[in-house]
C-alpha cells in the first residue's frame, strides 16, 4: 500500500504555517523590546483598510464607482470617486481609535486631527489612490503610506507642524492593487512584501527581504515631458536610450508605485524630475516621495531629489512637491552626476 503523502497544505493550497502579515509585524515588534505595539496596530489597520479598498476596486465598475466627482482637490486635480472612497476608507480605519494624532492625505486640504489631547505618537501621511488616472481603465493603482513619529513634548500628542523630514518615518510602504493585491512595508529592518490571499482574507509573505539590484535594465519616466525638462535631465535620458548595447528598456505605467515596484524588484530608475509646469517637481514629498524613498533605501537602492536627499529634505508644507528619482544605486548615482556636472 502506498504511503500517504503528508502535506501541511490545506485543500485550497494555502499552507497554514505560512507567515501572515500580522505575525510578521508582531515578530518584528519583538526586536524592539521597548515597543508598546502601537505601530503594529497602525500597520494592521492599514492592512485592514487595504482589504476593504481592494474589494471595492474589484467591484468599482459594477458599483458605479468609476469616473470623477466633478470636484477638484487641493492640488487642482480632478477628484475621482475612487479618490474619495480610498480617502474615506483610510480615515474611517483611524477615526475612532487613538492610534494616530493626525492624518495628512493627498485628498484633504488640511490634516485631519484624530487624537487631539491624547499621547498618540504618530502622524499618518497617505496617498489613498496613487495613479488615479489608471483607475477608470482597469490599470494598476496603489495606496502609499508613511507613518511618522515627529519629535514632541513628553506626554503630548504628535503634531503635523512638528514633522521635520522623511527621516521622521518609523514605517512606510505601499499597497499595490494589480492582478494581485500586494502589501510592501518597512520599519527600518528591510523590506517585505505580502500578497493577499483572497480566499482566506490574509496577506501572506510572498516577497521576503526585497533587495533592489545595484543596477538594472529599466528606466521609467513620462517622456512626453522631455521638452519641459532641463538640459541635464534630457541628456541623462538620451544617454540611457542611446546605449548601443540596448541596455535599457522604457517602462511607464502612470502609477508611481507600479513603476517603482518593478524597479525595486528588477532594477533601474524611476524619474519624475522638475519640468516647466512643475518647477518644484510633481510628486508630493510627505506621502509619495519620502515613503517610497524609505522603502527603496531599505532595499539597498537610492532615492534622490537631484542635488539633495529626499529623506533629508526639510518639510515646509504638507503638500509640498519634490523632483524625484529612485531605484538602483548605479542608475541613481549616474542621474545625480548628470545633474551635478551641469551645475
Ligand atoms: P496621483 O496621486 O494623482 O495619481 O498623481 C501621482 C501620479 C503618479 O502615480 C505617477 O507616477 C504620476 O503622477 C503620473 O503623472 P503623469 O501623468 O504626469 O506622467
Ligand atoms: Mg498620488
Amino acid at each position: 500500500m502506498a504511503t500517504p503523502v503528508r502535506t501541511t497544505e490545506n485543500p485550497r493550497g494555502t499552507d497554514s504555517n505560512r507567515m501572515t502579515l500580522a505575525r510578521h509585524i508582531l515578530e518584528s515588534q519583538r526586536e524592539h523590546p521597548r515597543a508598546r505595539g502601537e505601530l503594529s496596530v497602525v500597520l494592521l489597520q492599514l492592512a485592514f483598510a487595504a482589504k476593504v479598498f481592494s474589494h471595492a476596486l474589484g467591484r468599482a465598475a459594477l458599483a458605479g464607482q468609476l469616473g470623477s466627482t466633478g470636484e477638484r482637490n487641493v492640488q487642482g486635480e480632478a477628484t475621482k470617486k475612487l479618490d474619495v472612497f480610498g480617502n474615506d476608507t483610510i480615515v474611517d480605519a483611524f477615526a475612532r481609535n487613538e492610534l494616530v494624532a493626525a492624518i495628512v492625505s493627498e485628498e484633504m486640504t488640511e490634516p485631519r486631527q484624530i487624537a487631539c489631547g491624547t499621547r498618540a505618537s504618530y502622524v499618518l501621511c497617505v496617498d489613498p489612490l496613487d495613479g488615479s488616472s489608471n483607475s477608470d481603465v482597469n490599470g494598476v493603482v496603489a495606496t502609499i503610506f508613511g507613518v511618522y513619529r515627529p519629535p514632541r513634548d513628553v506626554g503630548a500628542a504628535a503634531t503635523v507642524e512638528r514633522l521635520q523630514s522623511g527621516r521622521d518615518q518609523v514605517a512606510a510602504g505601499y499597497i499595490m492593487y494589480g492582478p494581485s493585491t500586494v502589501f510592501v512595508y518597512t520599519t527600518g529592518s528591510g523590506v517585505h512584501g505580502f500578497t493577499l490571499d483572497r480566499d482566506i482574507g490574509e496577506f501572506l509573505l510572498s516577497h521576503p527581504d526585497i533587495r533592489c539590484p545595484q543596477q538594472g535594465p529599466y528606466y521609467s519616466a513620462n517622456l512626453a515631458n522631455v521638452p519641459e525638462w532641463d538640459e541635464s535631465t534630457r541628456e541623462f535620458i538620451r544617454h540611457l536610450a542611446a546605449r548601443s548595447d540596448r541596455a535599457y528598456s522604457l517602462r511607464y505605467s502612470g502609477a508611481l508605485v507600479a513603476d517603482v515596484h518593478r524597479i525595486l524588484l528588477d532594477g533601474g530608475i524611476y524619474l519624475y524630475p522638475a519640468d516647466r509646469r512643475h518647477p518644484g517637481g510633481k510628486l508630493r514629498l510627505a506621502y509619495e516621495c519620502a515613503p517610497l524613498a524609505f522603502v527603496v533605501e531599505q532595499a539597498g537602492g537610492s532615492a534622490s531629489a537631484g542635488m539633495s536627499s529626499v529623506l533629508d529634505t526639510p518639510f515646509e508644507s504638507i503638500h509640498q512637491r519634490l523632483p524625484f528619482a529612485a531605484g538602483s544605486r548605479d542608475e541613481v548615482a549616474m542621474f545625480d552626476r548628470f545633474i551635478r556636472d551641469r551645475c
